[in-house]
């Protein structure tokens, strides 16, 4: 075996620096209708009225179905993930009604909070916004609005985004290393066999 197909075989087995591998989760709850809800859970997050309470999913200023927390004052959203992630974002916005306090909070398994993004919104204002947060090992969020809104967190949510994050460090395993060794050996045999004079 040539030395070049040696080193390809063990590029192609792993012996690189450390990668980050990142999966993207996406929900957006177009499929989703009705109110009362006290969780739904899809693609690993289970949404939740934060603090008890319920949710109904509704139409959002962007015009396809989102969440909205149930009564008045309008209760706050939390997202639990299972496993955790390294980045969540989300969409928050009013109809032309009151100004808003947008706000996306991280926090981790044991309740500290990690990272907060805020955003205040004009009464005219009629978009949604992406608020997002970083941090290693969110275990869930929080979101909604606060004063000066009015009733409670009043805005709409939609377009739950998150990423998990993993990072891995491959070590060579036994067979690349064997791989290795029957390479140069191959080698060794072959120019031993060029040397031996012909008989
Ligand atoms: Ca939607
Ligand atoms: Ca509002």
């Amino acid at each position: 075996m040539k030395l070049w197909k040696v080193l390809a075989a063990v590029s192609a087995m792993g012996l690189a620096p450390a990668i980050s591998v990142e999966a993207a989760t996406f929900v957006n709850f177009n499929s989703q209708s009705g109110s009362g809800f006290a969780t739904y859970t899809e693609s690993g997050a289970t949404l939740a009225s934060a603090g008890g309470g319920t949710f109904e999913f509704a139409l959002t200023p962007n015009g396809t179905v989102g969440v909205l927390g149930s009564g008045i004052p309008h209760p706050l959203l939390r997202a639990d993930i299972a496993g955790g992630a390294s980045e969540v974002s989300v969409d928050l916005g009013d109809f032309n009604a009151d100004q808003d306090g947008l706000l996306l909070r991280a926090f981790s398994s044991m309740d500290v909070l990690l990272t907060t993004a805020t955003l205040a919104t004009l009464s005219a204002d009629e978009t949604m916004h992406t608020l997002s947060v970083t941090a290693p090992n969110i275990a869930y969020v929080i979101f909604g609005s606060q004063a000066p809104s009015l009733d409670g967190s009043s805005v709409f949510a939609d377009n739950f985004a998150f990423t998990q994050s993993d990072s891995i460090t491959p070590m060579p395993e036994p067979a690349t290393m064997t791989l290795l060794g029957l390479g140069f050996g191959g080698m060794g045999a072959h120019r031993w066999r060029q040397r031996r004079p012909l008989s």
